[in-house]
């Protein structure tokens, strides 16, 4: 071969073989984003499974991503800001702060990629100040929630006493619909039930144990307890047992945690909301797909809401019949 000629040849390889890395290189296939609060609750678990699940069966790829703690606001508004750098297909997000996140939101507006609101509500103020666009909330009625275990809580206690309250992130719209919920029970029975106390809690376990066992110090005279999530009652029950009064107040949760079925089973709980945060991120993943399909949603389905189911001991016992 001419002398000449190699150095030419040699660079003819090399383009050739950049254009077919170019060429072959796998597209990233387009995956929709899940943006959770935190997998330290076992509530967002359960939310990740059912979004999953419902992936698979469609067959598209599903981005979950979650924060460390329940207090992380900033942790989920740099997970929200990768996923739009990203370019997921859709944002589907449980916000932890309910105003917080409505800022961070706007960039995925702006490189129009849908966002699909989950469980805790963004604040409708913020909302509507931002000019931040939803394609649909998917959740819980927290007033009703509330209100369904606030009075079965207080059947129990026998319509009459003494109750307390220990509330989630006070930025959260949810915990702010559940304490909403609860006062409506409360004042249902015309004074026989009385407030003694109320703080938060943050969602979290210790947290709650904690502020309980100072609760209870100032409180002894509590008689029931309503926790706006299970975390916060199994954390509670802790305080509860080390104060010695383990059956004498009762206790009632919101979310149907596995931990909690086993407490409401012995005991120690008396009742809990089961919410069905499976449900919620599958319906997300249906309707982030038919937007991939480049359909309409229909304005019926703007607002989803979970059917809520009480859970008491009895309840538990007959579905565990009807499992065998
Ligand atoms: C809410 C959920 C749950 C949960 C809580 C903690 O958004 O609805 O009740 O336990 O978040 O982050």
């Amino acid at each position: 071969m001419n002398k000449n000629v190699i150095p030419i040849v040699i660079v003819l390889i090399a383009v050739i073989a950049l254009v077919l890395i170019v060429v072959l290189k796998p597209k990233s296939e387009p995956q929709i984003g899940l943006v959770l609060k935190t997998l330290t609750n076992e509530f967002f678990q359960t939310m990740a499974k059912g979004g999953r699940e419902e992936a698979e069966k469609l067959g598209v790829k599903l981005d979950v991503k979650s924060a460390s703690r329940e207090t992380a606001f900033d942790e989920q508004a740099q997970i929200v800001e990768a996923m739009v750098a990203s370019k997921v297909t859709a944002i589907l997000i449980a916000p932890s702060d309910s105003k917080a996140l409505v800022k961070p939101l706007l960039a995925a507006n702006k490189a129009g990629i849908p966002v699909i609101n989950l469980d805790n509500p963004l604040d409708a103020d913020e909302v509507k100040a931002r000019g931040l666009k939803l394609v649909a909330y998917i959740g819980t009625d927290n007033v009703k929630g509330a209100e369904m275990s606030t009075r079965e809580l207080i059947r129990a206690m026998g319509g009459k006493g003494n109750i307390a309250m220990l509330e989630g992130i006070r930025a959260a719209d949810n915990a702010q619909k559940r304490r909403t919920g609860y006062q409506n029970a409360i004042s249902e029975t015309s004074g026989k039930v009385k407030e003694v106390a109320h703080d938060t809690a943050s969602w979290e376990t210790e947290p709650a144990s904690n502020v309980f066992a100072a609760m209870l110090q100032t409180h002894p005279e509590i008689e029931g307890l309503f926790c706006a999530n299970d975390n916060m009652a199994l954390g509670a029950i802790k305080a509860i047992e080390a104060a010695g009064k383990t059956g004498k107040i009762l206790v009632a949760g919101f979310d149907n945690l596995k931990a909690v079925q086993k407490e409401v089973l012995k005991g120690t709980i008396h009742c809990t909301i089961d919410q069905h945060a499976d449900w919620m991120a599958a319906e997300g993943v249906k309707m982030a797909y038919k937007l991939m399909q480049g359909e309409e949603i229909p304005e019926s389905d703007r607002v989803m809401r979970v059917e809520l189911e009480l859970i008491s001991k009895e309840v538990l016992l007959k579905k565990q019949q009807e499992k065998k």
